[in-house]
């Protein structure tokens, strides 16, 4: 039986396309997935839509068409956008769906039974945009415009509702992030968090009278349910461990990981955890939020006209460089700022010039020189055992770094790999030998190609595309791609035939501006 492992993404707003961001996390998302995948794990992958609330309402209201209707077709987009991006995911959960409603209501239920729902009436500042309730001293005034500290407008809410007793969680939620540091990543969010429930927990209002764009409360059909409250119950939806506790994917709830932005932080670390906890239901493993994408260093919004479409970024620089970019040049938990020529320099400097072209110098050396077969290493020298060292135990860095979400740390490991054998290659100059020692020149030939293989299996998580195509220039079977060939027990095997190689990765030319 293999090890389990539940990834999930955040499930986006459908009120608009998809854009960079939500383009970003599915990818860091699904390379953590494919790693484990690789790794032997029983990985389930989980992104969807969250398609309740105020905020669909009053997009669909604004557009002339019912919320399903703009649910539908942006969901749809987000659907689309995942294909593009070669996500992995298992599933795609929308909201909207049967299941769901019955796991809200079930999840719901079993607060109540626990005595922590109870009717009272609320007043306060809510954000649409958020879909966040915040005390007055959360917001501030600017030209007359109240805004929450997300920087989103707030208006003032007065109605009956049901309410969450957050309050009773207060010490709980403490003694969770005490005994499981790990519980948030990365610190500075734990830290955030810690502060935010030291400083006192209110009561939480889990329930909406003014309108009806969502999940009924069950027994009262005047109020739906509090949008967050559904859409955090989507990562237990999936599993059916609410629904169908013998059905195929119960097994992997609590799940091992929940990838978010920061801006969402609050929501799984303080209320998600109070929720379980009240349900009687076991908690996830990590909550970890990465940060935000920049462009240019500023903030993407409609109104700077910066919103990039993830569909035009990766039709200009192709899907693995938009993938590789991401993952190589954010650190994974950090904001990270992206342009067009920062996206054309890492292209030309890691690929083009990186593993491109290490792997198309030693294989086409090798269709040529050795009669298109890899050759018979002799003796290995101090140099060779040294970089294929370097191959060897590039697992452990990476299985470390993954395990903590530095997926940044992992691609930069690998690369690693690419830049040592570069200068092995260089230093070795099996040019050189091909008129003067052709023995040593074939085991330098076999060190490389053989390091290139490992290179190419480490790099599936981040361009599955690319990374295949590499492993078809060096003649690897598709059943030998897993992490369980690295090192000594997938070596190539001498005598095997390979293709004169194509490039994997061309060089990327700026378009002339006109
Ligand atoms: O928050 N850079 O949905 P959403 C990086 N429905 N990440 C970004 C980003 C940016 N510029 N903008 C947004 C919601 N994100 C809720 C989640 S989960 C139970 C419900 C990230 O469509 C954001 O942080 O506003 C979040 O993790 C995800 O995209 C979806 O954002």
């Amino acid at each position: 039986m293999k090890d389990t492992f539940y990834i999930t993404t955040a499930i986006s707003y459908p009120n608009g396309k998809p854009h960079i961001g939500h383009a970003y996390e599915l990818i860091a998302t699904d390379a953590i997935a494919r790693f484990q995948r690789l790794d032997g794990k029983d990985v389930f992958f989980l992104t969807g839509t969250d398609e309740h609330g105020q905020k669909m309402q009053q997009t669909a209201r604004n557009e002339g068409i019912t919320p399903e209707e703009l649910a539908k077709r942006n969901s749809d987009e987000f659907r689309a956008m995942g294909k593009l991006l070669n996500a992995s995911n298992d599933d795609f959960i929308r909201t909207t769906e049967p299941r769901h409603h019955e796991a809200s209501q079930a999840i719901w239920k079993r607060m109540e039974a626990n005595g922590d729902i109870y009717k009272d009436s609320y007043a306060g500042w809510y954000s649409v945009r958020d879909e966040a309730y915040y005390t007055e001293d959360e917001t501030s005034v600017r030209d007359g415009v109240r805004y929450g500290p997300q920087g989103t407008p707030v208006e003032w809410v007065e109605e009956e509702s049901y309410f969450f007793k957050l309050s009773a969680y207060e010490d709980k939620l403490l003694k969770l992030y005490e005994d499981q540091p790990d519980f948030i990543g990365p610190n500075e969010r734990r830290n955030e968090v810690m502060s935010f429930v030291k400083s006192g927990l209110k009561d939480l209002s889990v329930s909406r009278t003014t309108f009806d764009w969502g999940i009924k409360v069950p027994g009262d059909d005047k109020h739906v349910m509090y949008v967050w409250v559904d859409a955090l119950t989507n990562y237990i939806t999936a599993t059916g461990y609410l629904t169908d506790e013998n059905g195929p994917r119960a097994k992997y709830w609590p799940a091992d990981a929940h990838i978010i932005g920061k801006d969402i932080i609050r929501f799984h670390a303080v209320y998600w955890p109070a929720f379980l906890m009240s349900a009687g239901l076991p908690l996830p493993k990590r909550i970890y939020a990465h940060g935000f994408l920049l462009n240019k260093g500023e903030k993407m919004s409609k109104s700077l006209g910066n919103v990039v479409d993830p569909v035009n970024l990766v039709n200009h620089f192709g899907l693995d460089q938009v993938r590789f970019f991401f993952l190589r040049e954010v650190s994974f938990g950090q904001d990270g700022s992206y342009s067009e020529e920062g996206i054309g320099t890492r292209i030309n400097a890691d690929l083009a010039n990186g593993i491109g072209n290490l792997a198309s110098r030693s294989l086409s050396m090798i269709v040529k020189n050795c009669d298109g077969k890899i050759p018979q290493p002799g003796e290995l020298t101090e140099a060779d055992k040294a970089i294929l060292a370097v191959a060897d135990s590039a697992i452990t860095i990476c299985r470390d770094e993954m395990a903590t979400q530095q997926v940044h740390k992992a691609v930069a490991a690998i690369m690693n790999i690419v830049n040592e054998t570069d200068r092995y290659f260089a230093a070795q100059e099996p040019w050189v030998l091909r008129k003067t020692d052709v023995p040593r020149m074939e085991t330098v030939l076999y060190v490389t190609a053989e390091v290139v293989r490992q290179i190419a299996i480490l790099f599936q998580p981040i361009m599955p595309d690319s990374a295949a195509k590499l492993l078809d220039l060096v003649a690897v079977a598709p059943q030998d791609r897993s992490f369980a060939k690295l090192g000594e027990a997938g070596r190539l095997t001498p005598g095997t035939v390979l293709e004169a190689p194509t490039p994997v990765f061309p060089r990327y030319v700026a378009p002339e501006k006109a």
